[in-house]
């Protein structure tokens, strides 16, 4: 992108980026700062992950953001022939996933856990239904137990970790909803996560969660 005219900006974000930032024309793209800002927050790439990460303080940067749909459009691709897309955003110097995930009206993911990790979710678009369910115990073989059932609009955000249970997102509505999560440490996305099957519990590992684009970029023969 040309940069036609420089412009000087402290944004939101400012105290933890440099501050001065040059932007193109097109003013700043709030959205880019969030990733900057997370990718910041979660410290320079050591090789190891991370235990000591600050939820709160992640969590408050994406309560900051107030969605705008022209700043991360790039990254939201939509299939109607699957449930949802996973969209890779950045991966914070390999202590996290930030993925863009767009959820076909009517579909939905499996119940699933989260590889023992913060899942911190943030609506960007439309209405989705969280369903919580009790972790299920491994050798049992029960119906699922709901724990709750929330329905987020847009900006709202949630926090999920196993130690809360498991759950499945719907999309209820008639249109397309965009959501953005941030996982750390990434350990779905280096080993999988398991999924659940509601009448009995059972659970099966799923060793591919894989993206359908990776930074704004479409991925032949995606997962
Ligand atoms: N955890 C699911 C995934 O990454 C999405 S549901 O929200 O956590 O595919
Ligand atoms: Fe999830």
């Amino acid at each position: 992108m040309a940069i036609s005219t420089v412009q000087t900006v402290t944004s939101t974000f400012g105290r933890f980026l440099p501050s001065k930032l040059l932007l193109s024309t097109q003013g700043p793209n709030r959205f880019d700062e969030l990733v900057q800002a997370l990718k910041l927050a979660l410290g320079p790439s050591s090789g190891l992950d991370s235990d000591d990460v600050d939820i709160e303080y992640l969590t408050s940067l994406m309560r900051e953001y107030g969605s705008a749909e022209s700043e991360w459009s790039r990254f939201a691709f939509a299939d109607a022939s699957r449930g949802y897309t996973r969209n890779l955003v950045d991966d914070g110097n390999g202590k996290s996933n930030l993925l863009v995930l767009v959820w076909t009206p009517g579909k939905g993911s499996p119940i699933h856990d989260h590889g023992n990790a913060h899942c911190l979710m943030k609506i960007l678009k439309g209405n989705l239904t969280e369903v919580r369910y009790a972790f299920p115990e491994e050798g049992r073989e029960d119906p699922m137990k709901v724990i709750s059932r929330k329905t987020y609009k847009e900006n709202d955000q949630a926090y999920m970790a196993d130690e809360l249970g498991v759950h499945k997102i719907v999309n209820e509505g008639d249109n397309f909803a965009v959501s953005l999560h941030l996982y750390t440490p990434p350990n779905v996305a280096k080993s999988g996560c398991n999924i659940f099957d509601e009448t009995t519990g059972k659970r099966s590992h799923i060793s591919q969660c894989g993206y359908y684009s990776a930074h704004g970029v479409r991925l032949p023969n995606a997962v």
